[in-house]
């Protein structure tokens, strides 16, 4: 039997079974995403994928954004992290109604995830609905959740050849968040460089640079947030 995908070895196609296999199952999400945005779109709820690698600052972002626009905006959070509540306790303490995905050894959400989380969450009309995926560049970019934009953000210690690296994530993001701007002097990184990578992998790209410590850029990202769900005069 062949050790890579355990064909009887007569007529052996290499890694046919693995590909159909991906088809089918981003067949499904594909499906599930299509219901998602549909209910987001009934409810006038603004979904939002925030993806990154693990610890940019998805959830520190989150916590300056729900407190500093309380009560300008209705907001609710699902959290996805393979293991622990920790994420969700910190948005909680915000007093934003938000519920958590364990993903166990999974290292993106996927679409039937979200509309499980959605029964539970029942969240409000005219709101936006953050989603903070697992930590992970590559996965989280092929699975669509249903979400009107994907987010991403990179921060700067990360090197500014990530968006090379990792172009699926870049290319299927319609905003992306520079964060730790304040660590600029202490590291490596060149924001122009970062930029013209990025821009090169989507040239509609918005970038936004912000420091979620010091708050640097923070105004820029809550206008455009207000951009996508409030009448132009009123932002
Ligand atoms: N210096 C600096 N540190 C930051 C900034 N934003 C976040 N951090 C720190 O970066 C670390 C990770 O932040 P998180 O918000 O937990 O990152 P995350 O992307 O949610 O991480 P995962 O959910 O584990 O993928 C924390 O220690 C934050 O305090 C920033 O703008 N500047
Ligand atoms: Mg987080």
């Amino acid at each position: 039997m062949c050790a890579t995908c355990g064909c009887d070895g007569q007529e052996h196609v290499h890694g046919k079974r693995i590909v159909d296999v991906e088809q089918d199952i981003l067949h499904q999400n594909n499906l599930l995403a299509e219901r998602n945005r549909g209910y987001f779109e009934a409810k006038n709820i603004l979904a939002l994928n925030l993806v990154s690698s693990p610890g940019s600052g998805k959830t520190t972002l989150l916590e300056r954004t729900l407190t500093d626009l309380k009560g300008q905006l209705d907001f609710c959070v699902i959290e996805g992290d393979q293991q622990t509540t920790n994420d969700a306790d910190r948005i909680h303490a915000t007093g934003t109604k938000v519920t958590q995905i364990n993903t166990g050894k999974g290292c993106h959400l996927d679409s039937q995830m979200i509309a499980h989380a959605l029964q539970g969450l029942k969240p409000k009309g005219d709101s936006i609905m953050f989603i903070e995926n697992v930590g992970n560049l590559v996965c989280p970019a092929m699975f669509d959740l249903g979400e009107k934009e994907r987010v991403v953000i990179i921060s700067v210690t990360e090197g500014d050849d990530k968006p090379l690296k990792y172009p699926d994530m870049f290319f299927s993001s319609t905003l992306c968040i520079v964060n730790k701007t304040d660590l600029l002097p202490y590291v490596p990184f060149s924001i122009e460089k970062v930029k013209e990578n990025a821009l090169k992998i989507n040239k509609d790209l918005h970038i936004i640079e912000v420091s979620c410590t010091n708050g640097d850029g923070l105004q820029e990202w809550y206008s455009w947030l207000k951009s996508k769900v409030l009448a132009p005069e009123t932002v």
